[in-house]
């Protein structure tokens, strides 16, 4: 067996492992700054899959904020949320009417799947500073209770 023979096998199982790593990194840079494309987030007790907002008209100062939590395995609750530098605050909604006052917490049971949608519970952005543009995605700061703090980028649509 020459040194030939030797390396060449290694320097190709090198090459492949080592782009199998960079494919690995362009993908995840793909799916948090393409919108549209589903993404998610593993924290302690659940996955939140997702996170997605719509882009806003000059002079709009809120937006209602999309996502879903899956393979919820113990209870939790989201304390609040914040969007750094872009928005003044970051309301809990309980549903569609703006007139219900925001809840302080959301509480968050064990299960297959728990939907933040602007016909149920869901996120209100307030007082944005600038419109939010269709093609760039940003972050959103969650605080649970069990699962800590979470940031999320969230992208401008809601195909996935
Ligand atoms: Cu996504």
């Amino acid at each position: 067996m020459s040194a030939h023979d030797f390396l060449l096998p290694r320097l190709r199982y090198h090459l492949v492992l080592n782009a199998r790593r960079l494919v690995i990194a362009c993908c995840g840079l793909l799916i948090c700054s393409r919108p549209g494309i589903a993404h998610e987030y593993y924290a302690k007790q659940f996955v939140l899959i997702h996170p997605w907002t719509e882009p806003t008209e000059p002079g709009q100062t809120d937006a209602r904020v999309h996502f879903r939590l899956e393979s919820i395995t113990g209870p939790d609750r989201l304390l609040g949320a914040s969007f750094p530098f872009r928005a003044r605050e970051v309301e809990l909604r309980a549903g569609p009417d703006d007139a219900v006052p925001a809840l302080t917490a959301i509480d968050i049971s064990p299960g297959e799947r728990f939907e933040f949608v602007p016909s149920g519970v869901h996120l209100l952005i307030k007082g944005l500073t600038e419109p939010l543009s269709a093609d760039r995605s940003y972050p959103l700061v969650l605080r649970f209770e069990s699962s800590g703090t979470l940031v999320v980028m969230m992208s401008m649509s809601g195909v996935d």
